[in-house]
């Protein structure tokens, strides 16, 4: 429907219409500046791989221009000193809000519930409104539960207020990363296990090896045969062929274990809602700008474009930065890049394409004509293999902290001539096997072909604000804030200094000071930290020119520091933009010391609190198994610090023999429980206190004190030894001592080999200090 239309539509169907028209054309006759939105929020089915998904969520506009609610949500346009009135209805059975990510909004306009808006309350309508006081590109999304993860999220745009650079085509770009399950349910499956989806990445990184070496000429797949036996499983075995057993054991000792880019397995990767594209309109020598903006929920994307073609990167966050010119882009999760760049003369259709970080896919969007070029096939790397040559992955970002392996003295780093700008390819166009959008530099590689050309990925220490952004030396200086980022995925919570959310919920800063915030990354992740309502300076080196962010990938152990000037009152989300790290605890309220929040604010949350996923929430789990000796049920009940595990076995299938206990425990740190319970054994139920310690190395240790005097210690581990056709063989060892009059022990281990998330096959043997053995074999079904 044209513009046209669509008023007509309104003046002549609808008299409650034709009165918002009249209101809209008298409020713009007040005021031009005012630029109205008129948006919908709304169920939608979504498509992405065949499937129909229901719980989708989209936007529909009715202003200015009607579109249908799609995935990503319309793209907002403004202009410097425009009024942005944007009234948003919820369609929708569920509540709602939508925050403006990147803007300087007063702070009842930012969007989170209970913080700072309203709810926008199912069939009902909200209208923000706030001046728009700076330009760049930004994105709005849903900051409730996860109705980010099923569509809710599109562009922003604030025009330039002169051109950056002129271009031919300005394109929004918008990545996001799509999965068919209800997010809630992505949410309850790592909860259970941090690792649930272990096995459907390591699928899904076999698929991608596998597609990359069909793609070779037969020799070349003879040479790449190797890759095919990769282990994406993290087995013992798999890090020793790796030479990497020394990372094995250090990520036991620091009882992290493994950890990959993302806890989800994603079913698509989008670039404007689509895995694969093409821009029409696009001539060779044009120049083109993308609006990069990562709107994913938990993916890290590369951005790269045919066989790493130079691009310019002009903006950071919307901020402009001092054009830098690299061929690759590592975006966090929330940021935003603009980057400019010509499209090459030369007969060819070029890709720019996304890999998510862990490398489980990728989506594309073409340009140009003739012979495709396409983009370098990134190939996933085994759990504890770092990356050849630091040339692709893992720490690209850390600002101020250049110490990653190869860096900056990578071949291909110099030879990025200055002034080469309008013919940044001919560099790269003479290596082989671009047909398989390979650039075999390999010779030189002791790798079997390398899965990347040369690469100069975008640095933080690169970006360097076009205009000085140092706060005035005469302002206060609070003292330094700490901000330690942990998170612990065997009960699937993340931590700000130890403590989620709902322990910790506050930082509060003073108005007027300069706050600076150092963020610690304690976990082999990236974590991308938001602030609303600010932009901060990054310290990376640059000076009085530290670039202005608002969002910052902290790398895996990395050390950030941040810094900016408290101008904003109000109350701010500070968190974790990975949408399930937030939920689970990677989040704090930025508060001004003496500012009053709206009681409205209150009344709101006592209304919808219940609706909310928290931290503290219950999730359980339960495994049981059933062997020729014995059968076993053990469940695990969660919430928050607090957990419920019931343990029992009945040997020999008597139930005389019933053995087992039923623990109350409180967490009083990631690592260590206290609690209460009770312990079954001959037939006997006795009380008893218990402490549980993770040990170094992994190692559970429990201990048991029963009200009859009997001491119980216990221990577990539990490691995957080995791959067998895509599935991890596991050996779990327990042994057990305990004492009362006299020493006592015994000991317990299976093999289980995992068929499926659900189940296992294995062997168990059991003995004790009385020569008692039993071996069995059976199955374990995991719920
Ligand atoms: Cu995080």
């Amino acid at each position: 429907m044209s513009q046209l239309g669509f008023i007509e539509n309104l003046m002549f169907r609808n008299f409650s219409g034709l009165c918002a028209f009249i209101f809209l054309f008298l409020s713009l006759q007040v005021s031009a500046a005012e630029r109205f939105y008129d948006l919908r929020i709304k169920n939608i089915t979504a498509n992405f791989t065949g499937i129909d998904v229901k719980h989708a969520l989209g936007i529909s506009q009715t202003w200015p221009v009607p579109k249908e609610a799609a995935i990503p949500a319309p793209t907002l346009r403004f202009k410097l000193g425009d009024d942005a009135v944007i009234t948003v209805h919820n369609d929708t059975d569920e509540p709602a809000t939508l925050h403006w990510h990147g803007l300087l909004v007063p702070y009842e306009q930012d969007g989170p519930q209970f913080s700072n808006t309203k709810i926008i309350a199912p069939k009902s309508k909200h209208i923000f409104r706030f001046p728009i006081r700076h330009t760049g590109t930004y994105w709005y999304h849903s900051h409730t539960q996860l109705q980010e993860q099923r569509g809710l999220y599109g562009a922003i745009v604030i025009e330039d207020d002169q051109p950056i650079e002129e271009v031919d085509h300005d394109y929004v770009f918008v990545m996001s990363d799509w999965v068919n399950e209800h997010p809630m349910d992505v949410l309850y499956n790592l909860k259970k296990d941090g690792h649930y989806y272990g096995l459907k990445k390591s699928d899904m990184k076999k698929a991608v090896v596998k597609n990359y070496v069909e793609s070779l000429s037969e020799e070349e797949q003879l040479k790449n045969a190797d890759l095919l036996k990769k282990d994406f499983l993290g087995t013992v075995w798999g890090a020793y062929k790796n030479g990497n057993l020394d990372k094995y054991l250090d990520g036991e000792l620091s009882r992290m274990g493994p950890m990959d880019f993302s806890d989800v397995g994603y079913d698509a990767y989008l670039i404007n809602g689509k895995i694969i594209s093409m821009l029409k309109n696009v001539r060779h020598g044009e120049k083109v700008r993308f609006r990069i903006i990562n709107a994913s929920a938990s993916t890290y994307f590369y951005f790269n474009i045919g066989n790493n073609r130079n691009f310019k990167v002009i903006t950071k966050d919307g901020m402009a930065v001092q054009p830098v010119k690299v061929n690759e882009l590592l975006v966090g999760i929330a940021e935003t890049y603009d980057v400019v760049f010509e499209v090459p003369h030369m007969m060819k259709k070029f890709e720019a394409k996304i890999t998510a970080q862990d490398r489980t896919g990728s989506a594309s969007l073409m340009f140009g004509m003739g012979e495709m070029e396409m983009a370098p096939v990134k190939i996933p790397l085994s759990t504890y293999e770092m990356d050849h040559g630091g040339m692709d992955h893992g720490g690209g970002h850390g600002g101020g902290h250049g110490d990653e392996p190869g860096d900056d003295d990578e071949p291909g780093d110099d030879d990025d001539e200055p002034g080469d700008d309008d013919d940044d390819h001919g560099d790269h166009g003479d290596h082989g096997g671009m047909d398989h959008g390979m650039n075999s530099m390999g010779d030189d590689h002791d790798m079997p072909i390398p899965p990347m050309g040369k690469t100069k990925q975008l640095k933080y220490e690169m970006l360097k604000s076009v205009e000085p952004t140092n706060l005035d030396d005469s302002l206060v200086r609070a003292q330094v804030i700490d901000l330690e980022l942990s998170g612990d995925m065997e009960r699937y919570t993340w931590y700000i200094n130890g403590k989620p959310f709902s322990e910790d919920k506050y930082i509060t800063i003073r108005e007027n000071e300069v706050i600076t915030f150092r963020y610690i990354n304690k976990t082999m992740m990236h974590h991308p930290m938001h602030l609303h309502g600010h932009f901060f300076r990054v310290l990376n080196g640059q000076g009085d020119y530290a670039p202005l962010m608002h969002t910052v990938d902290v790398a895996p152990m990395k050390t950030v520091t941040i810094e900016f000037h408290a101008n904003e009152p109000g109350v701010w989300f500070l968190h974790c933009h990975n949408l399930y790290h937030m939920k689970m605890g990677m989040a704090r309220l930025v508060k001004y010391e003496d500012f009053v929040q709206t009681p409205e604010l209150e009344e709101d949350q006592k209304k919808w609190d219940s609706y909310m996923t928290k931290d503290t929430d219950a999730f359980w789990r339960a495994e049981t198994s059933l062997n020729t000796n014995s059968a076993m049920l053990d469940v695990r009940v969660n919430a928050g610090g607090y957990q419920v595990d019931m343990e029992l076995e009945v040997d020999e299938y008597d139930i005389d023999n019933l053995e087992g206990e039923v623990m109350f425990k409180r967490y009083l740190d990631r690592f260590f429980a206290v609690g209460t319970g009770v312990v079954v054994e001959d037939q006997k139920v006795y009380a008893a206190l218990t402490a549980a310690y993770n040990l170094p190395g992994n190692v559970e240790m429990e201990g048991f004190l029963r009200n009859d005097g009997k001491a119980i210690i216990r221990l577990r581990k539990s490691i995957p030894l080995v791959e067998f056709r895509g599935r991890p063989i596991v050996l779990d060892l327990e042994p057990e001592v305990s004492y009362k009059d006299q020493f006592d022990w015994n000991f317990r281990t299976e093999a289980n080999y995992v068929l499926s998330r659900r189940t296992s096959i294995g062997l168990n043997f059991s003995t004790d200090k009385n020569g008692n053995n039993s071996v069995g074999f059976g199955i374990k079904i995991r719920f």
